[in-house]
């Protein structure tokens, strides 16, 4: 009982000086921290409702925030080339099909080494390194664009573009590390 007498005092303490990791007071600080951060980055919208609704962005730091934007890039890339592979089955028309096949052959790569090697790399703090490649990604989804822009309208547009503009946030806010 003596010890326990003893222990509250610096327990309370304790809380006192640990304050501003309790979720309220850290959830204030991380919005802030996404605000200002999506600030300088091209798509600032994107970037705040991004972060906003992905878990572990509380009491993030800007590094945390850069990881989970690429974790959702390449979320959105596969789920993309899943997209694509159910559009080529799906079609009969050949004039469809050769684009999509097109996008498929740009978007295999980033799915299974351009991104996962870019994350390697941001995990081992080489930022350089890691803007290259989701540089590089969002390039391919602006390729894959413009295969469709002469007689047909993309049924990859929307997708597209949100690829593009989530690389361009990455790229952002990995720059912010350097
Ligand atoms: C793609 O990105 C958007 C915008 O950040 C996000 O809302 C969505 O959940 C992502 N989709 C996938 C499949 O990760
Ligand atoms: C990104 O995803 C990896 C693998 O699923 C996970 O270990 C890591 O914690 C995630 N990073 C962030 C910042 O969410
Ligand atoms: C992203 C991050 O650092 N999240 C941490 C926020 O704080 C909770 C509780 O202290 C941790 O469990 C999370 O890992």
């Amino acid at each position: 009982m003596k010890s326990f007498f003893f222990l509250t005092p610096i327990l309370l303490l304790n809380l006192i000086i640990l304050s501003p990791r309790t979720p309220a007071l850290s959830l204030e600080k991380s919005v802030g921290l996404i605000e200002k951060t999506c600030k300088k980055t091209p798509y600032h919208d994107l970037c705040v409702s991004s972060l906003r609704s992905s878990p572990g962005s509380s009491n993030a730091t800007v590094h945390d925030l850069a990881g989970t934007i690429l974790n959702l890039t390449l979320a959105n890339t596969t789920n993309m080339l899943s997209y694509i592979e159910a559009l080529i089955d799906q079609t009969e028309d050949p004039q469809l099909e050769r684009p999509l096949d097109y996008c498929a052959e740009l978007y295999i790569p980033v799915v299974e080494y351009t991104l996962p090697q870019a994350i390697v790399a941001f995990d081992k703090a080489r930022y350089r390194f890691a803007g290259y490649g989701v540089s590089d990604a969002g390039d391919q989804a602006d390729k894959c664009e413009k295969e469709f822009s002469k007689s047909m309208a993309s049924p990859l547009g929307d997708r597209n573009k949100l690829v593009s503009e989530l690389c361009d946030v990455a790229v952002a806010i990995i720059k912010m590390l350097q």
